[in-house]
């Protein structure tokens, strides 16, 4: 397996400046959340460093996974902001051969959730939305959330996110209406 140096390596090569430091800042803050919730550190780092490593990823480049790995073809009317989670994960697998199925799935769910979220889900969802870099509208009070109650936290952005999407008329992927419906519960 590649070593940790390896991976950030391989993180770097593959996104911008920006998305990259993004990528070491969600480890951290991946690394901080794991430490606060009993989660093994080491699990909660690679996966908060790989989260986004497809983000830049061409359209081409995913529909053609889609496609080769016959993925759900509803998958094919949405684009980069859900592909490269729920398709990305592939791209791990296959290009830096991470095979660990917790790690691959909290890639999978880090930005439209699931119904059922492992702790290791949450910790990435949530890394990922509060990193230090992360300015908007809500982000004090998300990050407040989350220290108190990882599980409150995951309800607080789903429901942020479902608000700013329907506010800017966007599509919304059904996937994260059933993440918000199922985490009703974490209130
Ligand atoms: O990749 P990041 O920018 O770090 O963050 P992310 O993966 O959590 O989210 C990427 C984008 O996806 C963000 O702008 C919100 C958007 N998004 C989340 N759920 C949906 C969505 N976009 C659409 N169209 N539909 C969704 O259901
Ligand atoms: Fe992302
Ligand atoms: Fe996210
Ligand atoms: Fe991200």
């Amino acid at each position: 397996p590649y070593t940790r140096e390896q991976l950030v390596g391989k993180v770097q090569e593959k996104l911008d400046d920006k998305r990259f430091q993004h990528c070491l800042r969600v480890e951290q803050q991946a690394i901080e959340l794991a430490k606060e919730n009993d989660y093994d550190v080491e699990k909660a780092a690679i996966a908060g460093l790989l989260h986004d490593y497809a983000k830049q990823r061409s359209d081409h480049d995913f529909i053609k996974v889609i496609n080769d790995k016959q993925m759900n073809p509803v998958l094919l009317d949405y684009g980069n902001a859900i592909w490269h989670g729920v398709v990305g994960a592939e791209f791990i697998k296959d290009e830096l051969q991470i095979f660990d199925e917790e790690i691959l799935n909290a890639v999978r769910r880090h930005t439209v959730g699931a119904p059922y979220m492992t702790q290791l889900d949450q910790i990435v969802y949530m890394a990922d939305y509060i990193e230090p870099g992360r300015d908007f509208p809500g982000v004090d009070e998300a990050r407040q959330i989350t220290h108190e109650n990882l599980k409150k936290g995951v309800f607080f952005q789903t429901q942020q996110t479902l608000k700013h999407l329907v506010e800017t008329a966007k599509p919304i992927y059904p996937g994260t209406i059933t993440t918000y419906n199922a985490w009703q519960s974490a209130i």
